[in-house]
């Protein structure tokens, strides 16, 4: 499917489906009688996969297209059988002598389905265990041919992508709205070959060297003796290496800044992280960073809606993602590149490209964009899709190529090693969503789970059996280039260059960069996690390395953890901030923003339609909470006073006053005297108290303003109320496109 085809806009589909929900036979629907919901008794087809889901893999091991039918690789027929194919008549009752006696060994059915359960799970991954995926399209904008050869980049060629988005501390049942970096690997299926950009949402990395990678995993990870904190890094071991390891310190401020907790996989920025070298057509070299940019901006969620939302919603970000797709709002980001020349010393305005724990500032570079990545499918099934994909920084196409940073040069080694062990052997290429969709010629042979069946008897060269095949492949027929780069003369050492000793001004330049609420934020992360930990001496000493950084930073946190100031460690480094580092101060496109509109069921009806379907014009998707569900008059209620919880909601519009439903626990009566006081839910109560003190856009109008009143939020700044309806969703609308009422947020850190 071409994404300008598939890219249909929230509106029509959200509003497609309300139709239909309000359409007078759509189930639910007043006067419409339910299907029944029984067990079918005869053999009916199985539901087809959902549209958005499309058609599972249907490739051969060497990647020619099949034909086979699409659910080849799937269940077939409606019959129950065994794993051979044997047609069976009961799965519910084992053998057994007799209704009252022992089970019999020669139940092959029984051992058959409790072996292939017993074995079903695969070791999670190392690290990014927790993830979410999804299919989609990246077209080329050819901007990047003067630089590269790889035709996935070419104008308007179109390649099948796979992303997986992860965090990288907790197990595969952790929360996702955890303070963490994120994963963004996208696999390119491109016809020169699998390109994998396995990549986070942060460009910085802890280390500078890969072999000091299990030593900050296994600090992070939880305690070896507990097993605890799960999925996050406030706690003595990670905090003991950062302290002790200062390299990590740069990307441990990115960890505590708002960027550690992410609105949405849509909204997190992407990063290569590595220096990659790029060659043209003609052979020509530069060196090169790859960005995702997201369309929606960079978001992140408040600390304290992260936390909530880890026991309200651990799916938060992976169920945005599907919901986000399921509803034609097509997640997508530009792919960029800040292109360096490549120069022996391999350095741009006197950074380290080879250094991973140093950014290049989009100010001195900036980001060009290449190509545009649309996410259009979810996953069928998230064992085989998400949980089996497999990324390697080496899956390169021709015209990229790797550059001797030690972080990257290591992960070479580490990322098929691991699949090893996760998926069991060698041939993890041939599951469905690791297969090229290049032609696969590759005289590697058996090993566990072999799924070819490889004709010829020659698989090694040269030879003359099989007809010399395979042959090696020219410069003009698309073959890998290995750029030769000279390799200095130099000792033998286990040492990094001088230049890798700066572990501390570009963590200055970030938070110099900084707005005022995300100092304030950085700080109150810093003084978390440090409070988390139970050693006095590992919160002294990240201390000192925060005096490193900035005084002003180390004395909030100093002060938080009521420990004295540090001594000042001598000159700080003369940094120029970079304000494409802040995500304050920008607008960008509100499509897809969940608005909460509380409604009175004997309120004005009328008006609250016209507000849905406002916003639902505007890209925005609506969701009426009620005090019950079904509908209220015509309109189909979305969440409950029960299910509707603030986290979920970007912005909040207040219809009308509604009654402490008959299940509110600690309802209160209206405050005698209070002008306008009425009796509210107190669940709709927090709902408003949440948003606010998350500084999300609130509107009320007609009765919902009581209802600020009650909560004490009314003429606040970023709270609108008007006579009509339509005014307060145009001011909230606007309120959305900045993302949040910083105002509204303490601003003392300037
Ligand atoms: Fe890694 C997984 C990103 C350094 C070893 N890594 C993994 C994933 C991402 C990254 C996004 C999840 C892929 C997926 O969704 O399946 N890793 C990074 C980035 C790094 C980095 C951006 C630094 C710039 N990684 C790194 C080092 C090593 C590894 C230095 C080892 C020396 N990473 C692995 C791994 C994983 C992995 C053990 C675990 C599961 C897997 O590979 O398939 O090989």
């Amino acid at each position: 499917r071409k994404p300008a085809e598939v890219v249909r806009n929230v509106v029509d589909a959200a509003a497609e489906k309300v139709a239909a929900a309000l359409a007078p036979d759509a189930p639910g629907a007043p006067g419409s009688v339910p299907p029944p919901v029984e067990e079918p008794t005869t053999p009916q087809d199985p539901l087809p996969p959902k549209a958005e889901q499309g058609t599972p893999q249907t490739r051969t091991p060497t990647g020619a297209r099949t034909g086979v039918p699409a659910d080849a690789h799937a269940q077939q027929g409606a019959h129950l059988t065994t794993a051979q194919g044997a047609r069976l008549r009961d799965t519910d009752h084992s053998l057994k002598a007799g209704p009252r006696g022992p089970v019999l060994l020669q139940d092959h059915h029984l051992r058959e389905k409790i072996t292939h359960f017993d074995h079903e799970r695969i070791p999670e991954r190392v690290v990014h265990a927790r993830g979410a995926g999804a299919h989609g399209v990246f077209t080329g904008y050819g901007t990047a041919e003067a630089v590269t050869r790889a035709g996935f980049l070419r104008k308007g060629r179109e390649t099948e992508v796979f992303v997986r988005f992860s965090t990288v501390l907790g197990s595969r049942g952790s929360a996702d709205t955890v303070r963490d970096t994120r994963g963004f690997a996208t696999k390119f299926y491109t016809d020169e070959g699998t390109f994998d950009l396995v990549g986070n949402n942060m460009p910085v990395f802890f280390i500078q060297d890969a072999i000091k990678f299990p030593d900050i995993i296994h600090a992070a990870k939880p305690h070896p003796d507990r097993e605890i904190p799960q999925a996050q890094s406030a706690h003595d071991t990670f905090w003991d290496f950062v302290s002790l390891h200062t390299e990590a310190q740069h990307h441990t401020m990115w960890n505590m800044s708002d960027r550690g907790i992410p609105r949405s996989y849509r909204t997190m920025e992407g990063f290569g992280v590595h220096t990659f070298r790029l060659v043209n057509a003609a052979g020509e070299t530069a060196l090169a960073k790859f960005h995702w940019k997201p369309k929606l901006g960079v978001h992140s969620l408040t600390w304290e809606e992260a936390q909530l939302l880890g026991g309200i919603d651990p799916d938060f970000h992976r169920r945005d993602l599907y919901d986000a797709i399921e509803a034609g709002a097509y997640p997508e980001w530009e792919l960029g590149f800040q292109v360096f020349p490549d120069t022996p010393e391999e350095t741009f305005a006197g950074i380290d490209l080879l250094d991973p724990t140093k950014i290049v500032p989009e100010e001195l570079a900036p980001v060009q964009a290449v190509g545009r990545l649309v996410l259009t499918r979810t996953p069928t099934n998230f064992f085989a899709e998400t949980e089996q994909v497999a990324f390697h920084v080496g899956h390169l196409p021709p015209g990229i190529d790797v550059t001797n940073d030690p972080l990257l040069q290591g992960r070479l080694f580490s990322y098929v090693d691991t699949q090893l062990t996760r998926l069991g052997g060698p041939n993890f290429a041939q599951i469905p969503v690791n297969r090229p969709h290049a032609a696969v010629n590759d005289m590697l042979r058996d090993g566990f789970h072999q799924h070819a069946v490889h004709a010829g008897v020659a698989p090694y060269r040269p030879n003359s059996l099989d007809g010399g095949n395979p042959f090696p492949a020219g410069d003009d027929e698309h073959a890998f280039v290995d750029v030769p780069v000279t390799v200095a003369q130099a000792p033998k050492v286990r040492a990094n260059p001088a230049s890798f000793d700066d572990h501390f001004s570009q963590a200055r330049l970030f938070w110099q960069s900084m707005s005022p609420v995300e100092r304030e934020h950085i700080v109150r992360a810093y003084t978390f996690e440090l409070g988390k930990c139970y050693h006095q001496a590992i919160r002294e000493r990240q201390l000192r390395c925060l005096a490193a950084i900035d005084p002003v930073l180390c004395a909030e946190v100093a002060t938080g953890l009521g420990l004295p100031v540090p001594e000042p460690t001598g000159p700080l480094p003369e940094v120029t901030p970079s304000p494409a580092l802040s995500q304050v101060g920008r607008e960008w496109p509100a499509d897809g923003r969940m608005v909460g509109i509380v409604v009175d069921p004997d309120g004005d009806l009328d008006d609250v339609d016209r507000v849905r379907r406002s916003l639902l014009a505007a890209g925005l998707v609506p969701l009426l909470v009620a005090p019950h569900g079904g509908t209220v008059g015509d309109l189909p209620v979305q969440r409950t006073f029960a299910t509707g919880r603030s986290v979920e909601f970007d912005a909040l519009l207040l219809a009308g006053a509604p009654a402490p439903a008959p299940d509110a626990v600690g309802a209160r009566d209206a405050k005698a005297g209070t002008p306008g006081a009425v009796a509210v839910d107190p669940r709709v109560l927090l709902l408003v108290e949440e948003c606010w003190r998350h500084a999300k856009a609130i509107g009320a109008w007609g009765a919902g303003v009581d209802v600020l009143r009650q909560a004490g939020v009314a003429d606040t700044p970023g709270v609108v109320t008007a006579t009509t309806a339509a005014d307060v969703v145009d001011t909230v609308g606007g309120l959305l496109a900045r993302h949040r009422v910083w105002d509204r947020f303490p601003a003392r850190i300037a």
